[in-house]
């Protein structure tokens, strides 16, 4: 057997949003979520990360009782049938609660536990938690991100992230760290942080990676690459991540992914 690294841990995205199905409506969403998760397991997720799309690049923001009602009934029935760890990809405090409260084991914050109270209520729970560095907010961040250094300024916001969650309590084998491809960065950007990925470990800390179908994969594959066509390029930067040190890849083609991973197990 191969003396290698152990491959990187696969989360497998599961979006519930009232349009997330091809059946519509908020009524049927946790049949086919549960559906959807059943399958990501089927193929090999190890983690299934629930968003109610809140904090999505350009989005406005949800209420906090529209993300409940998107949120928590599908991470409760999951539980309840997969093995896998349960995420969530949330930034409001209330939300990670009960969310934890009803199985899941690991808080996805893409502003990174600084909304007020969020320390708090992740260090009040048992779950892991993934620190994602964003440029400003959803909502605008896109215009025209600037940065002396990319990569020293990433990294010094994720040490200054895993410092405030010590001193919350949160134990320090609980975090995950996650440059934020995308979040108010300009494709240079990311090309620069996906290049010194190794430069961007703190403490020894995992790293997670999520750059499937994003606009990063659609620029390198040419414009008007709607995201359904950017599967192989995105297990291409999947693969090459896993080689530069990722222990999660956050993607939305599970199967594609393994496959490829399993390839470069025996190869590599
Ligand atoms: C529209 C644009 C919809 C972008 C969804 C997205 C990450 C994340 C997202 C990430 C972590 C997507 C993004 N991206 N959480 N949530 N890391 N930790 O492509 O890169 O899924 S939302």
């Amino acid at each position: 057997m191969s003396h290698h690294a152990a491959l990187p841990q696969i989360m497998g995205i599961l979006n519930v949003t009232p349009d997330s199905f091809s059946d519509g409506g908020r009524f049927l969403a946790p049949r086919q979520a549960i559906e959807r998760a059943l399958a990501m397991v089927e193929e090999g997720a190890d983690i299934i990360d629930v968003g109610g799309e809140s904090t999505r690049p350009g989005a406005a923001g949800v209420s906090l009782q529209e993300e409940l009602d998107r949120v928590i009934p599908v991470v409760e029935a999951i539980a309840a049938r997969v093995d896998a760890l349960i995420s969530v990809d949330t930034s409001k405090p209330e939300v990670m609660r009960e969310a934890c409260a009803a199985g899941a084991g690991m808080i996805n914050d893409v502003f990174a536990l600084q909304a007020p109270g969020a320390l708090a209520v992740a260090a009040g729970t048992k779950a892991r938690v993934c620190l994602m560095h964003m440029q400003g907010e959803p909502r605008g961040m896109q215009v025209d991100p600037r940065y002396d250094d990319v990569v020293a300024e990433v990294r010094n916001f994720l040490a200054a992230r895993v410092a405030a969650c010590l001193e919350a309590g949160i134990p320090r084998d609980h975090l995950v760290l996650d440059p934020g491809f995308g979040f108010g960065k300009t494709h240079e950007h990311n090309l620069a942080l996906f290049r010194q990925l190794p430069a961007l470990v703190v403490d020894g800390l995992p790293l997670l990676v999520g750059v499937s179908r994003k606009s990063m994969i659609g620029k390198m594959l040419g414009d008007d690459r709607p995201p359904r066509e950017r599967i192989t390029g995105s297990v291409a930067a999947a693969l090459l991540a896993a080689q530069r040190g990722a222990r999660i890849l956050r993607v939305h083609d599970v199967g594609a992914t393994r496959d490829a991973l399993r390839v470069l197990a025996a190869l590599a």
